[in-house]
């Protein structure tokens, strides 16, 4: 391709409203440009990212026997109402009526659509399992799209449905994804985690996310520097062994002043004590109202999302401080377990359970309880009991293996156990062996293309600009002649061009008329793997070959330049 024929606006500078990595390069290197808010043109260098991504994924998908498929955008309110999930989707859904006035959405994600479609024509188990996917534009309102294209409202999605007669069946694809994602990734060349969800959830473990660490990340991911173990933060667990041996009462319960002591910190201080000595109690709410007092030790934060799983009354909040004050009798500083009213359910974290003669707020505003012993000051029992803390930087990793670090993380993909939730919903129904009506089991798995383009950006991206792997770069190679005026570098272009494409590279030819350092800034910035520069040399046959990502440079002839590139490429990798 020559360049002066390439739609590839760059900028000097950038929009001051893109505050990513990833967002001010594509602008700048001419990859994208925003249409309106959370939605962007892919330009001709991003389209063939894009491409190439999609082709790693095609060839994955191939070789788990995935059909690949396309299903409308627009979807009929009705299907929707069938799952229960139109009403249930707020202001993310994309409503809209058509011209006889009936009601539409834009679809955010496919189960309803796929799971109607083949079971329209799926009756019988010996039609199963079956594997679907579509590489589409999915649509989600997004309150505040940001970050270029890591949070749109269009984006680009490999979504993939799996239908199976039974719990076997999508145990073996779920496995198989598993591992093609492992595939895709690597090929691409991202750096991941891989996060397996709680596999309390639905028997087995229901789901695998994948995250990227990159600091543009959202969500925050805590990982073992030892084996593979990985966890959203809200779910990391360290691993605390709990002391077996019951512990006896050393004196008896002490009333101790603590005027003005609000936080674990000035306690500690007036008792020149660790915070970890002492108990940390909060009180929180269910739907329903039931008041909930969780203790954790003081070093320790209350995790509501693991007190939340372990009750399993739907959404634990943190409850206001006029509540407890009018429930409990005191306000936030001075509560405890001792002495809690009836109607508050307890529950103590592990590392606090094993607390002793320990202090803690008496329920009485300004006032602590000293000395306090579970066996003999509060009727606690094992089922009480669990981890309900947010572990720390540096903890144990549960299983023992290394310790945990936490890092920024972008979700790149997922992969969901989904058990019969919506061919029960939609009557997706096979005959099984024995002549009996069974739902069909299903599994769903996304990978958000556009995101993965924008995290392989946030993490390999330097100073001068994009960085591509040699798997999904635009163009293999990046042939710059400092000046086609010249003849001997017209004739030595021509000639690397045509070898290179003979031997299948994609190759980017910069003939503009700009001087040479432009055309190297440019070459920088919008990061093809290697870079071929014809100049003044081209006279002796003379090249100089530079690798992206590690600057390393050699000078070569046409004879030698294969090698040359190749050695190159090998030192990237
Ligand atoms: C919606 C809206 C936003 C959504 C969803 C539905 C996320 C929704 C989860 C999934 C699950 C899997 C198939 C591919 C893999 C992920 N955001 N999810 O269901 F209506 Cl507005 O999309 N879907």
């Amino acid at each position: 391709m020559q360049q002066s024929q390439l739609f590839m606006p760059t900028l000097r500078e950038v929009p001051a409203d893109a505050e990513v990595t990833s967002h001010q390069l594509l602008l700048k290197a001419g990859y994208i440009r925003p249409v309106t808010a959370g939605a962007f043109a892919y330009l001709p260098l991003a389209k063939r990212v894009l491409n190439n991504i999609e082709a790693i994924i095609r060839d994955e998908m191939e070789a788990v026997a995935a059909n690949e498929m396309l299903v409308p955008e627009i979807l009929p309110a009705e299907l929707w109402e069938k799952s229960g999930r139109y009403a249930t989707y707020g202001q993310d859904l994309y409503k809209f009526h058509n011209r006889q006035d009936r009601p539409f959405i834009l679809g955010p994600t496919h189960e309803e659509t796929f799971t109607e479609l083949l079971g329209a024509d799926i009756k019988s188990y010996k039609k199963l399992p079956l594997l679907v996917y579509q590489i589409q534009s999915k649509f989600r309102d997004e309150g505040r799209p940001r970050f270029g294209l890591l949070r749109t409202r269009e984006f680009i999605m490999k979504d993939a449905y799996s239908f199976t007669a039974d719990e076997a069946g999508l145990d073996a694809i779920f496995h198989q994804m598993e591992r093609a994602y492992q595939n895709i990734f690597d090929r691409v060349g991202i750096n991941y985690r891989m996060i397996v969800g709680d596999a309390g959830a639905m028997g087995g473990s229901d789901s695998r996310e994948f995250s990227a660490p990159a600091v543009a990340g959202e969500d925050i991911i805590a990982f073992s520097d030892e084996g593979d173990y990985a966890a959203n933060l809200e779910m990391a667990q360290d691993a605390y062994q709990r002391q077996t041996e019951a512990q006896e009462a050393v004196a008896p319960l002490a009333i101790l002043d603590t005027p003005g002591v609000k936080t674990i910190e000035a306690l500690a201080e007036q008792l020149s004590v660790p915070a970890a000595q002492l108990a940390k109690t909060i009180v929180a709410q269910t739907a329903t109202g039931q008041l909930v007092a969780i203790v954790t030790t003081g070093d320790y934060e209350v995790n509501l999302i693991k007190a939340q799983n372990f009750l399993g009354q739907g959404e634990l909040t943190l409850a206001d401080e006029a509540l407890v004050a009018e429930k409990i009798g005191a306000s936030f500083g001075s509560l405890g377990p001792v002495h809690l009213p009836e109607d508050v359910q307890l529950l103590v974290d592990e590392r606090a359970a094993d607390l002793n003669d320990f202090t803690a707020g008496a329920n009485q505003t300004g006032q602590h309880y000293q000395h306090v012993n579970w066996q003999r000051d509060v009727a606690l029992t094992a089922d009480q009991i669990g981890d309900f803390r947010l572990v720390h930087e540096g903890d144990l990793a549960v299983g023992g293996q290394g310790h945990l670090h936490f890092t920024k993380g972008i979700e790149i993909g997922h992969i969901f156990k989904l058990g019969t939730k919506y061919s029960a919903a939609l009557g997706a129904q096979v005959l099984d062996q024995n002549g009996r009506k069974q739902d069909m089991i299903m599994g769903s798995y996304g990978i958000g293309i556009s995101r993965l383009l924008a995290a392989v950006v946030e993490q390999q991206a330097d100073e001068k600009g994009l960085v591509w792997p040699a798997s999904i770069a635009p163009y293999d190679v990046h042939l710059v002649p400092v000046n086609l005026k010249n003849d001997e570098q017209a004739a030595l272009t021509a000639e690397i061009q045509s070898l290179l494409t003979d031997q299948g590279y994609d190759v980017l030819v910069d003939d503009r008329k700009e001087r040479a350092g432009v055309k190297f800034a440019d070459a920088d910035l919008i990061g093809l793997p290697i870079r071929i520069t014809v100049g003044k040399r081209a006279a002796e046959g003379i090249v100089e070959v530079v690798a992206r990502e590690t600057g390393a440079s050699a000078e070569t002839t046409l004879a030698d330049l294969l090698t040359t590139m190749a050695d190159l490429a090998t030192a990237v990798s």
